[in-house]
């Protein structure tokens, strides 16, 4: 029997109310022979955890908070080699995961991010002033990086991304919400780790609404960029 690559790579899927997207995902990862995990917001009132039962969905309840706690608590169940974060809501296409998890095995790198950038649907501008500023706040966020840490990273801000799962053991991850991401480059950029990128597209989520909001996380991303400059 050809051992399959796949399996040494678990996709982590945080899911907050996702009951309608997450059946489709999950079936087209295990298609692909990937491990799947799931850490479920403690705040998530749909059938979301229901769903994972139903069809045997290795999954847990995160202890609360947001996005970040979700994440930050995935990285100790997983148990191969390289992870994968993949959002639920049907933003990210499944097909992109092979070809970033072949950089992160070709380049040695620590991290690879999908790039809205280079896959050409940054924020999927719609005209509304919430993506003018989430598109504004993450060029913004991509130049304080790069320039405190000598990078060229071109989306800090996009969820989807691989990673060696000793690499995210090596560092602490505090960030309750959506600056998990922001803070896991510095981290990582402030160890020397490697980053590359990859191009990645970003659709419209299928169903529900969005999670963050400028107004609400922005105080969070700018103690987050603040507390990690030095
Ligand atoms: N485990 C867990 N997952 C969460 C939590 N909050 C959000 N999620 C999931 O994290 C993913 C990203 O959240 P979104 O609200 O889509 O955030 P976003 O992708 O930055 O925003 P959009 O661009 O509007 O989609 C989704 O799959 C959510 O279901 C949480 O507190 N815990
Ligand atoms: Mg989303």
């Amino acid at each position: 029997m050809t051992e399959n690559p796949n399996s040494d790579v678990t996709i982590v899927v945080p899911c907050r109310n996702e009951e309608r997207t997450l059946p489709e995902i999950y079936a087209d990862l295990k298609r692909r022979g990937y491990t799947v995990l799931v850490p479920i917001a403690k705040s998530s009132i749909d059938g979301t955890k229901a769903v994972c039962e139903q069809l045997s969905i290795d999954h847990f309840v995160d202890s609360g908070g947001g996005k970040g706690v979700g994440l930050t608590e995935s990285i100790s169940h997983v148990k191969t080699q390289i992870l994968v974060f993949f959002d639920a809501d049907g933003s990210h296409s499944v097909e992109e995961i092979e070809p970033m998890v072949d950089k992160l095995r070709a380049t040695g790198a620590n991290l690879v991010i999908g790039s809205r950038i280079m896959g050409g649907s940054l924020e999927l501008y719609d005209g509304s002033l919430e993506s003018f500023l989430r598109t504004i706040f993450t060029f913004t966020i991509n130049q304080i990086v790069n320039t405190r840490f000598g990078a060229h990273i071109t989306d800090t801000q996009n969820g989807f991304r691989a990673a060696r799962t000793a690499s995210m053991r090596a560092i602490t991850l505090t960030g309750k919400t959506f600056e998990i991401e922001t803070e896991m480059i510095m981290k990582m950029l402030k160890k020397g780790m490697k980053i590359e990128e990859v191009p990645a597209r970003e659709m419209p989520r299928k169903f529900g609404k969005s999670g963050v909001s400028i107004i609400k996380h922005g105080w969070r991303y700018i103690a987050c960029i603040l507390g990690n400059l030095l």
